[in-house]
C-alpha cells in the first residue's frame, strides 16, 4: 500500500472563491509554505492546478515567488547560485483554501554541483516535470542577458508534448532592470521566436515591473472557468459597445 500522504484530504474541500472579492495581487497575498521534498515521491499528491517556477540557477525564480506573494522570505533567495535544492511548495487561497500551489524548483546549469549530484537533479526535474498529475503551468525564468540555453531547450523539448496537450506555459525575461528599454524590446522579440508564439514577459523584481500581468496570467490559469466567464463578459461589453457605436452612426440615406 502507498504511504503517500495526500494533501488534499487533510484540507477542506475547495471552494469555489468569490471572484468580486479576490484581485489576482489579493490572492498572490495568500501563499504560504505547505511543504518542502527532496524527491518526487516525497511530494504530496494533489488535485489543485500546482504552476511551478523552472530554470537556471541564479534566473531569480524564488525572488519571483516573493515578489508575487509580497513575502520577502517566502522562498530562499540568494546571490549564490544552487540556494533552492528542494521542491518547495507554497500554497495559495484565501480563507485557508488551496485553490493553487507555487513550485519553486531548483535551478539548473550551476557549475559547482557535483556531476552525480547534476544527474541525479536533472532526472527528478525531468520525472516532476513529465509525470507531476497537477500540474497545471510552466513558468520558465531567463535571464535575458544569457538568453535560452541549452539546458532550457533541453527542458523545452521535455515538456513540449504536455505544453501540446494543454499545459500553460510562460517564459518569464527576469532582472529587466539591468536592461535599458531598447535591449528589453529585443531580448522580447528574440525570446517570442526562441518561445515559438508562447508567453514571454518582462519581470524585473527590483523595478516591480510585470508583477501585476504575471499575477494576473497565473490565477487565469488557476481558475480557467473565471478566466473564461470574464473573457466573454469583456467580449460582450465591448460587442455592445461597438453595436451602440452603429447605432449612434448617422444612417446612409440615397441622395
Ligand atoms: N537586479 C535584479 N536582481 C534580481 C532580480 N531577481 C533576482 N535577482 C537577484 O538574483 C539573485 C538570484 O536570485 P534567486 O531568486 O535566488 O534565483 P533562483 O533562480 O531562485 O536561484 P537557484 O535557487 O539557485 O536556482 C539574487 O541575488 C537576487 O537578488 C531582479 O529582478 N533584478
Ligand atoms: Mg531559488
Amino acid at each position: 500500500m502507498s504511504t503517500r500522504p495526500r494533501v488534499s484530504n487533510s484540507l477542506p474541500p475547495t471552494a469555489p472563491a468569490t471572484p468580486a472579492l479576490v484581485t489576482p495581487m489579493g490572492w498572490m497575498h495568500t501563499a504560504r509554505f505547505l511543504t518542502t521534498a527532496a524527491q518526487l515521491h516525497h511530494l504530496p499528491a494533489m488535485d489543485t492546478p500546482e504552476i511551478a517556477f523552472v530554470g537556471r540557477s541564479n534566473a531569480g525564480k524564488s525572488t519571483c515567488i516573493n515578489t508575487l506573494t509580497q513575502k520577502k522570505q517566502l522562498a530562499f533567495a540568494s546571490k549564490k547560485p544552487g540556494r533552492t535544492q528542494h521542491i518547495n511548495l507554497f500554497a495559495l487561497g484565501k480563507q485557508g483554501i488551496t485553490d493553487a500551489v507555487l513550485a519553486d524548483l531548483p535551478g539548473y546549469g550551476y557549475a559547482a554541483v557535483a556531476k552525480m549530484d547534476k544527474l541525479r537533479w536533472q532526472q527528478v526535474m525531468a520525472n516532476y516535470l513529465v509525470s507531476r498529475e497537477n500540474l497545471t503551468g510552466i513558468v520558465m525564468m531567463c535571464d535575458p542577458r544569457h538568453g535560452l540555453t541549452e539546458l532550457d531547450d533541453i527542458l523545452l523539448e521535455v515538456i513540449r508534448p504536455r505544453v501540446e496537450q494543454g499545459l500553460k506555459f510562460l517564459i518569464i525575461l527576469t532582472k529587466a532592470d539591468k536592461l535599458t528599454r531598447a535591449e528589453q524590446a529585443k531580448a522580447l522579440s528574440i525570446a517570442r521566436l526562441q518561445a515559438g508564439g508562447g508567453e514571454v514577459k518582462l519581470f524585473s523584481a527590483l523595478k516591480k515591473q510585470g508583477v501585476d500581468e504575471v499575477a494576473q496570467l497565473l490565477w487565469d490559469w488557476a481558475h480557467p472557468a473565471q478566466a473564461a466567464t470574464a473573457d466573454a463578459a469583456a467580449a460582450a461589453s465591448t460587442e455592445n459597445a461597438s453595436a451602440n457605436d452603429s447605432e449612434a452612426e448617422p444612417e446612409a440615406l440615397d441622395e
